[in-house]
């Protein structure tokens, strides 16, 4: 029976997989919030927390709702895959399934087992609060099985493990303030008490504790409320309980007013990545957040640089694929807008809207390899008909594709000779020659 609810587990989780191609957000089939990326077997799996609407009667209308976590993985940052749901609140024993509070996760391998670590609200009978329960797989994707209770001593939110260099695990996680304390081998038990972390500022909640070591420094990460709502900071110690010393702001606070922000530092291919979160997909509702990643550098003196928000957000984006230009890397002081292309369903994304002569946007990190390119496909649409050019960075002078879009309402494809083959990576260059009024959705290059 145990071998045959795994293979129906096994069975979803492979039907359910799909693909998500994004810049920033990350993930556009589904809210996604509270990040916590790792890297297993040379990929990035992504644990984020599901942000879903809550309804009547189907947790509190106006508040945080999430009832289970999908997974999802990554071997180029770009291509996103949904691994389906690994854990839900009505398949753990000890969880109240009407809390609909499965809040930040975490995961981490040990010997060969991946455990993944959720904070939620114990049937009535447990610990009141939040309790963190475990649930463990064979793989990172799972599919993962929780175990029958949840950790004792530990009341709180947000969890997050790491694994010193040697060997020794340590369990964080957050109540107003930053708590710790040290995991068992059997990452299932504490094995001392915990304590409250030293070093943060004082005043203002401090939540979604994510530690991480480089060069024998450990850095905690964590949001806090230094003013009215969350940035992210971190301080530094040379031991993993701390005390830490407060080193600075590491993303400030959220532009569009997004009131919480959670993150995870992980270091893939020589490259150090910040995930984090805002409300893209939700811009008047910030309890449905959509998950994002930029990079993020090191000062000399161990420091990092505060990072700041793109919507172009890492990874490289292929040439011959949809490439959503309205998550730009740069854009002219104006005459570019950027717009939901349908605003009753925010997860088509956006379009970018030119509307006067010479406005442009910038899109980095196109990759053409060396294949020749024959023809610039762009879906578009324009009220009163105009030009696009589009050129490289390194070379503006030098035209890829001059593109006329037609006079016409509805969205189509135009199809252009390429005039110059790009090659290798280039950061495209797409501007309006001339007036008009021309909204671009993608475009793509065969
Ligand atoms: O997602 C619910 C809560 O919001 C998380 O546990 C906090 O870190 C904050 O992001």
């Amino acid at each position: 029976m145990k071998y045959f609810k795994q293979y129906l587990m096994l069975m979803g989780s492979i039907l359910c997989v799909h693909y998500s191609m994004a810049q920033n957000p990350l993930i556009m089939t589904q809210f996604t919030a509270d990040p916590s990326a790792r890297v297993f077997n040379g990929k990035v799996y992504l644990y984020p927390s599901h942000d879903i609407l809550a309804r009547p009667g189907h947790g509190k209308v106006g508040w945080f709702c999430m009832q289970d976590y999908h997974v999802f993985s990554s071997s180029n940052l770009t291509d996103w895959t949904d691994h389906g749901v690994i854990v839900s609140q009505n398949k753990v024993p000890w969880v109240d399934s009407a809390a609909y509070s499965m809040w930040a996760p975490d995961c981490i391998e040990r010997a060969g087992k991946y455990y993944f670590y959720f904070p939620t609200i114990a049937k009535a009978g447990g610990t009141r609060g939040f309790s963190v329960g475990v649930a463990i797989a064979d793989e990172p994707h799972g599919p993962f099985v929780p175990q029958p209770f949840p950790i004792e001593g530990i009341h709180g939110i947000d969890p997050n493990v790491q694994i010193d260099k040697d060997g020794q695990a340590y369990i964080y996680w957050a109540q107003g303030n930053l708590y710790g304390a040290k995991l068992k081998a059997n990452m299932l038990e504490l094995a001392s008490e915990p304590v409250k972390l030293e070093g943060f500022p004082d005043k203002g909640l401090k939540e979604g504790p994510y530690l991480f070591e480089r060069k024998g420094i450990y850095y905690m990460t964590y949001p806090h409320v230094a003013d009215k709502i969350e940035r992210l900071e971190y301080a530094m110690s040379d031991s993993p309980l701390g005390p830490f010393k407060y080193a600075g702001v590491l993303m400030d606070e959220s532009a569009s007013g997004c009131w919480t922000n959670h993150q995870s530092v992980i270091e893939f291919k020589n490259q150090w990545y910040l995930f984090y979160h805002n409300d893209d997909l939700s811009p008047n509702f910030d309890k449905n957040r959509a998950v994002r990643a930029d990079s993020l550098f090191f000062n000399e003196n161990g420091t990092i640089r505060k990072v700041i928000p793109t919507f172009r957000g890492v990874g490289l984006s292929n040439a011959s694929k949809k490439i959503k230009i309205d998550r730009f890397s740069a854009k002219s002081a104006d005459g570019v807008e950027i717009a939901f292309l349908d605003t009753l369903n925010k997860f088509k994304g956006w379009k970018t809207i030119f509307n006067k002569a010479d406005s442009w946007v910038k899109y980095n990190s196109v990759f053409f390899g060396k294949k020749t390119i024959r023809h610039i496909d762009i879906n578009a649409r324009s009220a009163t008909g105009g030009t696009l050019l589009i050129s490289a960075e390194d070379a503006p002078g030098k035209i890829i594709g001059e593109i006329n879009i037609p006079k016409r309402n509805n969205w189509s494809v135009v199809k252009k000779a390429i005039l110059s083959p790009p090659t290798g990576v280039k950061n495209l260059v797409v501007r309006l020659k001339g007036g008009g009024d021309v909204e671009v959705d993608w475009i793509s290059f065969e």
